[in-house]
């Protein structure tokens, strides 16, 4: 199923009138404050997060999983959803893709299948903490950290595969996450684990192609819940650092410790010029996978905050992470779930882009912390919605993307297309 344009642009005529009024008025408030609306609207047309390949189906919890109909059971139908998504919203076009869940047999027809949906590729991502049916070591007990030198190189040789697959496919980064670690005290040397996954990274690091990116991300806990070999971004950055060049950290906000200040971790990765993907996400608890901006928009806001003015300050030479969505949909239509994460994404961007960098950078020299804080409140209590609504516009998306999805029976026509027990691979 396809939305189509002139769709988009009947049900866009019915909202026109009130999302006018609405936009004018914000914009004649935010000329006030000598806000550049424009420019705005233009960096936020260009912002585009990609849809992970694996988040078009159910997701699952480890006490089970719902199927919801309709899903995506093959690459062509997952590039297919992420179409509806892009088409509806303009703001995701690009996909990120799992392997092995998502091998693209024919890389061409399915190059030229996302290139109808104006969608490429983003990072690649290699998978090394599940055994699959060809394998000849088992990664139960780690893979790139392994003691045993033959498991380790079945892992850096997925690594090298995966890299192939994304240079057939245009891609240019690899995202490695590792489930490694011990469960137990005792179980595993802290030492010779991450030596180990420093010379494997370090393999992978010296076969990327020249404009290619190897992103390392890190976690706390789960599925181990001692330690795990790269539990933060300090260890991440001591990797990075190890390999190269061409080798930084990735930051997925759902994998930090309850209270921890992601921000400040933004801002000095950043400024190290070492922050290469992002995946977003948001939590209660832990690795919660919640829809972006459902729990802490405030967090998100201060996130954002740090990463508008950490790539302004480098003058367009620092160049911009791989934004994903890494989130899992057990309850809601994860559509649906995708278009609200995207607003969530785009009204915290904006929302950043409000704040008045020079009048921030004086109070702090003054240490006039209670203006610090007005300034910061006062982007963030903005209600910015009129400004996303007419980007979408003037991009040819939806003004009301979700009202649309509901009202054109998507889900509904994707579950007569494939049927109630389709199931889509990955987590
Ligand atoms: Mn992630």
């Amino acid at each position: 199923m396809r939305i189509e344009k002139s769709v988009i642009a009947a049900h866009n005529e019915k909202e026109l009138e009130s999302h006018r009024e609405q936009f004018s008025f914000l914009g004649s408030q935010l000329e006030k404050k000598n806000v550049n609306t424009e420019q705005i609207i233009q960096k936020l047309i260009d912002f585009q997060i990609a849809i992970p390949s694996w988040a078009l189906g159910a997701g699952a919890t480890r006490f089970g999983r719902f199927s919801i109909g309709g899903e995506p059971s093959t690459l062509a139908d997952k590039i297919n959803d992420v179409g509806i998504i892009h088409a509806l919203t303009k703001a995701a076009g690009a996909i990120s893709l799992h392997i092995p869940w998502d091998i693209p047999e024919d890389t061409e027809a399915i190059k030229e299948l996302a290139a109808t949906y104006d969608i490429v590729f983003d990072a690649v991502n290699s998978n090394t903490f599940q055994d699959q049916a060809d394998q000849e070591y088992s990664y139960k007990f780690g893979s790139l950290s392994h003691v045993d030198e033959r498991v380790r190189r079945q892992a850096i040789t997925h690594n090298l595969k995966v890299i192939e697959y994304g240079k057939a496919l245009g891609s240019t980064s690899i995202t490695v996450w590792l489930a490694d670690g011990a469960s137990f005290p005792g179980q595993a040397n802290f030492r010779i684990a991450l030596q180990h996954v420093q010379a494997s990274l370090q393999e992978i690091h010296a076969a990327l192609p020249d404009d290619w990116r190897m992103l390392i991300e890190y976690k706390p806990y789960e599925p181990n819940f001692y330690s795990m070999v790269i539990p933060d971004w300090g260890t991440s950055l001591l990797l990075a650092e190890g390999c190269g060049e061409k080798a930084s950290c990735l930051v997925d906000l759902g994998h930090h410790l309850p209270n921890t200040n992601i921000e400040q971790i933004v801002a000095t990765l950043l400024m190290k010029g070492k922050l290469g993907g992002f995946h977003f996400n948001d939590s209660k608890y832990g690795d919660d996978d919640l829809t972006v901006g459902s729990i802490r928009p405030y967090q998100l806001f201060l996130i954002f905050n740090e990463l508008v003015a950490g790539i302004d300050k480098s003058n367009g030479s620092y160049p911009p992470p791989a934004w994903m969505i890494d989130a899992s949909h057990n309850l809601k239509d994860p559509l649906e779930d995708l278009i609200q994460s995207l607003e969530g994404i785009r009204i915290a961007y904006v929302q950043a882009m409000l704040i008045n960098h020079a009048e921030l950078e004086s109070a702090q020299q003054e240490y006039n912390v209670v203006v610090c804080q007005q300034i910061l409140q006062d982007a963030f209590r903005t209600d910015v919605r009129p400004i996303i609504r007419e980007a979408r516009l003037r991009a040819g998306g939806s003004i009301s993307p979700l009202d649309l999805y509901r009202e054109a029976d998507t889900r509904g026509h994707l579950i007569k297309e494939r049927g109630m027990k389709s199931i889509a691979s990955g987590l």
